[in-house]
């Protein structure tokens, strides 16, 4: 048995109640075959992969909170610091119903991966909690938000792990947890991204994952000879993410006909108006399906997936496992073009194998939403130095650093004769950082 399929087999059999904390490894270890074989005895005997398969410590709390009616909630609470040989931890805090022990470990192992991608001094990590901020009053939020900090604050720090948000965790909740934080450390240190701007946050923050997602993109369809003008673009998701995704894509020149939330999807054939979308996300905090009021020649979707809908360019911006094989079978059927991951493994291992054979370009979502945690580490920058860069500098910072992605991914294509398999080049580039920064530093 190869050492990969050992390993493999190992955190399937070990793992077995972890089914996306397993489909993250496979995922990723069947990427790094080509580079094991190089030297299978080197990492067998330096046990890379179990060291990079096995969290460095894993946090699991009791966050009780009350909310408007007077009644005691309890929720669980996780942090996960999967691997610090390239830098602190960094990663994101997840506040959504469906967070489990297994999710927070494929988010960690993955943004372990993500974060050597992207060359800078960042090792991964990811929290949250099985809170769902849906419905809740901002009183409700508050409590919770510092309720999970009181026992937070005790695992991270400026230089040790450093949190940001990521579903359910905005501007909002990062601001309420900051606030506690502060208070419980009786410090004013930047251990939050994601922050607002009056009291830390970068400029540049909030759009940074959308906008990172489109420079990588563009990036890859010049390499192709390809461009995004007048292309039609598909999105799942309304948040975060794919709300800047949207922007960007618009201002590069291509029209975006879908946004979707967990009960559906709308089609704009007229491309989507993001200042309703906006409003309706960012301030009302409504459904998507209100968007019929602002356009009602628009098609509202229910309990549907976006991918049913024709396009050129495909941009899974909401959750994992979103885009399986049927949707996949879409996409080629339409004669689609590239399947570029906004969200974090929005696209099943079926889904990718079928678009590769079917030479739909894939950019897999450890490169092409990388911009928001480089992002946050320019916001750490500017927290240690005291000083504040413009719009433009961190933007142009972040398109820098998408591109240069690309082409570090594109290196690792030619060297080892990967083609267009942009997935397997972004893990091997990420896996040879992780893997000299861990044996350099002794076991
Ligand atoms: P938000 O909470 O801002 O938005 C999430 C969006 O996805 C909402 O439209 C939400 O709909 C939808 N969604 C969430 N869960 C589900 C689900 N189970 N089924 C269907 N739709 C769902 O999160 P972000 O935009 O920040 O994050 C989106 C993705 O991007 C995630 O995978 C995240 O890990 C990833 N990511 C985020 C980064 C960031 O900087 N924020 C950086 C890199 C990756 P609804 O409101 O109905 O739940
Ligand atoms: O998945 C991710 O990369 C994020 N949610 C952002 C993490 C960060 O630390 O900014």
């Amino acid at each position: 048995m190869t050492y990969v399929d050992e390993v493999i087999s190992k955190v399937k059999e070990e793992y077995k109640n972890e089914p996306e904390f397993i489909e993250s490894v496979e995922g990723s270890l069947n990427s790094l075959r080509l580079v094991i074989a190089k030297n299978e005895d080197f990492y067998r005997k330096n046990k890379i992969l179990e060291r990079l398969t096995t969290p460095d410590r894993i946090i699991e709390f009791r966050v009780p909170w009350y909310d408007d009616k007077g009644e005691l909630n309890i929720n669980r609470g996780y942090r996960v610091q999967w691997n610090n040989a390239v830098g602190p931890y960094k990663g994101g805090l997840r506040f959504h119903p469906s967070v489990n022990l297994s999710i927070m470990k494929f988010l960690a192992f993955s943004q372990t991966f993500k974060n050597s991608l992207t060359s800078l001094p960042m090792g991964g990590a990811k929290g949250g909690s099985d809170f769902d901020p849906k419905g809740k009053s901002d009183r409700e939020v508050m409590a919770f938000c510092q309720s999970f900090m009181t026992e937070l604050y005790k695992y991270i720090g400026e230089n040790k792990d450093i949190p940001a948000g990521d579903i359910g965790c905005g501007a909002r909740e990062i601001g309420y947890m900051f606030g506690e934080y502060r208070r419980l450390r009786d410090n004013f240190v930047g251990t939050l991204t994601g922050k607002g701007l009056s009291y830390g946050g970068s400029l540049g923050r909030k759009e940074a994952t959308g906008y990172g997602l489109l420079y990588i993109v563009d990036s890859m369809l010049k390499a192709n000879n390809l461009s995004l003008k007048d292309k039609t673009v598909v999105v799942s998701g309304a948040g975060n993410v794919a709300i800047y995704a949207i922007e960007k894509a618009i201002e590069l020149g291509a029209k975006v006909v879908t946004a979707s939330d967990s009960s559906g999807y709308i089609y704009d054939p007229n491309g989507i108006d993001l200042e309703a979308l906006k409003e309706i996300k960012e301030v009302k905090r409504a459904r998507i399906k209100e968007y019929l009021n602002y356009h009602s020649d628009a098609l509202y979707v229910a309990n549907k997936r976006v991918w049913e809908v024709k396009g050129d360019i495909y941009l899974p911006c909401a959750t994992q496992n979103e885009l399986d094989l049927e949707d996949a079978k879409n996409i080629v059927k339409n004669k689609g073009i590239a399947v570029c991951e906004g969200a974090n493994m929005p696209t099943t291992s079926e889904a990718i194998k079928y678009l590769l054979e079917n030479n739909i370009l894939f950019l897999p979502g450890k490169a092409a939403n990388a911009g928001g945690v480089a992002t946050s580490l320019l916001e750490m920058h500017q927290n240690s130095i005291r000083l504040m860069k413009s719009f433009s500098e961190v933007d142009s910072l972040l398109k820098g650093i998408m591109e240069n992605i690309f082409a570090n991914i594109q290196k690792i294509s030619h060297e080892y004769n990967l083609g267009t398999d942009y997935k397997s080049a972004a893990d091997i580039f990420a896996f040879i950082r992780l893997s000299d920064a861990m044996v350099s530093q002794g076991f």
